[in-house]
C-alpha cells in the first residue's frame, strides 16, 4: 500500500492538470450556475453539502475499488435541516447514497412496501398508506414539494474521488459571485490516497500473481485552494472523522491552523449520531479568517474554541444531532454574514 514517506503528495494544480474532468462536469456547472444565479438573484443564502464516501477505482475498466465509509446520513439529514433554515441547498452525493426526504424511506431500514396495505376486496385491489405511517409521509412529502416546486434543492453525483475533486473546484468557483452569503459543508468521506490515471491497468487486475501491491498517492489537500483561491468569503465547515477519540481535537485544530477556514466538526465514528465537537479559532468572532499556513506543531490551543453538542437518544430516540448542528451554523454563518 501506500508508503506516505517516499511519495510527495500532488498538488492540486499537478491533480487537475493531469487527471481527466468527469464526461458531465460541463452540463452539470452550468445547471448549478442558473441555480446559483437565480437564489442570489434573490438574496437568497446558499449551502453546498457533500455527502457520502469517494471511491478510488484500481482499473480503468473498473471492477475493483476502495470506498471511504458514509452512508450518506449526515449530509442528507443536514439538507432538511438547512433548507427549513430558509437556505437554498446544493446537495452533491455519491450516487446511491442517501438523499434528503427519501432517506426516510430507505429500502435498508424502512422500505416503502413496508407501509403499504394492499385491499384485495376491492377490485381493483385498493393500495393505502397504513395509517401509521401516514403522519410521518405527510410531514415529509410536504416538505419534499415545497423544496422542489419552490427549487431550493439542487441535486448532483459524484462516484469517484476524482469526480468529486473537479466538482468541488467547479462549483466553489461558481460560488465565489455570493460572497459571504455561501456556506460549505463538508461532510463527505474523502480518500486520503488516489491511483492516478497513469498508473492504473487498462483491465481487471490480474490474481495469477499472488498477493497485490498497489502503490498510491496522496490526494491533494483541496481545503488550502478552497480557502484561499476558490472562496475567500465563504463559510467553510470541514468535518473530521476519526475512530481514535484522542486525536479528534488536536486534528482539528491542526486543519483550521493550516488552511484558516472557520470550523471543523469533529466527530468519532462509533459516536457520531449523538455527539460531535464544533472547533473554531477564536478570531472567526471578529468576522475574519485566521492566517493559514501554520504546521500542527506550531498549534496553541489557546487560539481555538471547543465546543461540544451532545444530544441524550435515549430519553428523545427520534432526535437528530443534525438539527442541533444546522441551528448552530446558521447562527455562526449570520455572525460572519454581518460581519462583513
Ligand atoms: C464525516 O466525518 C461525516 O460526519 C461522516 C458521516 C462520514 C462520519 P454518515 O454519512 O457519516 O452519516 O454515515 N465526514 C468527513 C470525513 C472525512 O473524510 N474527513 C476528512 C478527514 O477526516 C477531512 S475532509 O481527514
Amino acid at each position: 500500500m501506500a508508503s506516505e514517506e517516499t511519495q510527495a503528495p500532488f498538488s492540486a494544480e499537478q491533480f487537475f492538470a493531469t487527471q481527466p474532468p468527469p464526461p458531465t462536469l460541463d452540463e452539470d456547472v452550468a445547471r448549478v450556475r442558473q441555480f446559483i444565479k437565480r437564489h442570489t438573484e434573490a438574496n437568497q443564502k446558499i449551502v453546498l453539502v457533500t455527502s457520502g464516501g469517494t471511491t478510488v477505482p484500481l482499473e480503468l475498466n473498473v471492477v475493483r475499488f476502495l470506498d471511504n465509509f458514509s452512508a450518506g446520513t449526515r449530509g442528507a439529514t443536514s439538507a432538511e435541516y438547512f433548507l427549513k433554515a430558509g437556505y437554498a441547498v446544493i446537495f452533491m452525493h455519491r450516487q446511491f447514497s442517501l438523499q434528503p426526504f427519501s432517506r426516510h424511506y430507505s429500502h435498508s431500514t424502512h422500505p416503502f412496501l413496508d407501509f403499504l396495505d394492499v385491499d384485495e376486496h376491492e377490485v381493483p385491489a385498493r393500495i393505502d398508506v397504513k395509517s401509521s405511517e401516514r403522519p410521518q409521509l405527510l410531514s415529509v412529502l410536504s416538505q419534499y414539494k415545497q423544496a422542489h416546486e419552490g427549487g431550493t434543492l439542487h441535486t448532483l453525483t459524484f462516484v469517484t474521488v476524482n469526480d468529486y475533486l473537479w466538482l468541488l473546484r467547479a462549483l466553489s468557483q461558481e460560488l465565489y459571485v455570493c460572497g459571504r452569503n455561501v456556506l460549505f459543508y463538508l461532510a463527505a468521506a474523502v480518500s486520503d490516497f488516489f491511483l492516478p490515471r497513469q498508473k492504473m491497468s487498462e483491465h481487471k487486475i490480474q490474481s495469477g500473481k499472488g498477493s497485490l501491491h498497489i502503490e498510491m498517492d496522496q490526494v491533494p489537500k483541496i481545503l488550502k485552494p478552497l480557502v484561499s483561491e476558490w472562496t475567500r468569503e465563504g463559510f467553510i465547515v470541514s468535518f473530521k472523522l476519526e475512530t481514535d477519540h484522542n486525536l479528534l481535537i488536536p486534528k482539528a485544530r491542526g486543519a483550521l491552523a493550516r488552511y484558516g477556514h472557520q470550523v471543523v466538526i469533529g466527530n468519532n465514528l462509533h459516536r457520531r449520531k449523538f455527539e460531535v465537537v464544533f472547533v473554531a479559532p477564536a478570531a472567526v468572532n471578529s468576522g475574519t479568517r485566521p492566517t493559514p499556513g501554520q504546521e500542527p506543531s506550531e498549534v496553541d490551543p489557546k487560539d481555538f474554541v471547543e465546543t461540544w453538542l451532545r444530544i441524550d437518544l435515549a430519553k428523545d430516540p427520534h432526535k437528530e444531532i443534525e438539527e442541533d448542528i444546522v441551528a448552530e451554523l446558521v447562527r455562526r454563518h449570520q455572525l460572519w454574514a454581518s460581519a462583513a
